[in-house]
């Protein structure tokens, strides 16, 4: 065998390890040991290390302000880092009832290459927390009135409004005549400027927004409008492709996702208040809310539909899995 020398010896688990002379070759070792029919395994001994936690220095994640000024919600984002201080809606929190955000930023903060999509009410591309976070198109020259890139839009360059088929995204989506701004809101869940001493956190701190807006002021959107989007997103650069909105089944939008599905995005949907839109088609995560005691929001209606959508992410996760494997 190689040139080695016992390390350790682990019998009940049938495992020995090695540790190579000076100047051994650990490719040609690991080949070495794995073509032998003694052997069943062969790895590095890989280095582990404590599991530890990143914290972003934003306010409202920190503090819990009152950021947006809505009054009757305080915000405080607990669905990243719940300390089980009760501020889940009022019902008392459950100690680490989270997505396990700190642990997660301590290995990953996100990439600027994995452009989100948000098919939503548009995006406040002024805001503070996101407006150096808006995706640009840099094959567009803005105002020329000229389809510099050829993708079949003219000056598309902060994204596509396709509820009014212009090509300002802005979100004007307003409820009693208050301001409400769900797309915006969205944005900054999935991609808030972050560790920037501003507002909230966002779950990825590294990627782009990429403004598709389909609904109108009201929150209404079509079908037809959401299906372009989806193929807007897949067609010029978007990675993951969020759609917080429900409704019926829609064959043109399933048939989108298809596409997307096909050129590598990753989607997903709401599993939906009302209606069942995308939530549980083949290739989209069904995401769900839960409140501050991991209870569901809505225990009937979500239970159906999530429990299909952890079908389909072990489906997803196959499917990255056998591709990362066979490249
Ligand atoms: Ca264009
Ligand atoms: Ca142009
Ligand atoms: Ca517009
Ligand atoms: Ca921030």
């Amino acid at each position: 065998m190689a040139r080695t020398e016992l390390r350790r010896s682990i019998p009940a688990l049938g495992v020995q390890t090695v540790r190579l002379r000076k100047g051994g070759d650990l490719q040609k070792a690991l080949e070495r040991y794995r073509s032998s029919p003694a052997v069943e395994y062969a790895g590095p001994n890989h280095v582990l290390r404590i599991a530890t936690q990143r914290w972003p220095n934003d306010p409202i994640l920190l503090y819990g302000w009152d950021y947006l000024d809505l009054g009757f919600i305080i915000l405080y984002q607990w669905g990243l880092y719940n300390d089980g201080s009760g501020s889940g809606f009022g019902t008392g929190g459950l100690p680490r009832a989270d997505i396990k955000a700190p642990e997660a930023w301590a290995v990953e903060t996100g990439s600027p290459d994995v452009v989100i999509a948000v098919l939503d009410t548009g995006i406040d591309y002024t805001h503070p927390d996101l407006s150096a976070k808006v995706w640009r198109n840099t094959g567009e020259i803005p105002g020329n009135g000229i389809d510099d890139d050829s993708n079949g839009f003219v000056d598309d360059w902060r994204g596509w409004d396709f509820a009014n088929n212009d090509n300002d995204p802005w979100d004007d989506h307003s409820q009693d005549g208050m301001d409400v701004q769900h797309g915006t809101f969205v944005s900054a869940i999935a991609a808030a400027g972050t560790d920037d001493g501003v507002g909230m956190a966002g779950v990825s701190w590294g990627s782009p927004v990429m403004a598709l807006k389909v609904m109108d002021s009201n929150g209404y959107g079509l079908e037809d409008d959401a299906a372009a989007a989806v193929v807007y997103a897949a067609d010029n650069g978007a990675k993951i492709i969020n759609m917080s909105l429900t409704g019926e089944d829609a064959p043109a939008l399933r048939a989108a996702i298809q596409y997307a599905w096909s050129k590598g995005c990753l989607i997903v949907a709401a599993s939906g208040n009302s209606g069942h839109l995308g939530g549980y088609l083949s290739g989209v995560i069904s995401g769900g809310a839960l409140r501050g005691r991991h209870q569901r929001v809505r225990p009937a209606m979500h239970r159906r539909r999530l429990g299909t959508g952890r079908f389909q992410l072990r489906q997803l996760l196959g499917r990255e899995w056998l591709q990362a494997t066979t490249s």
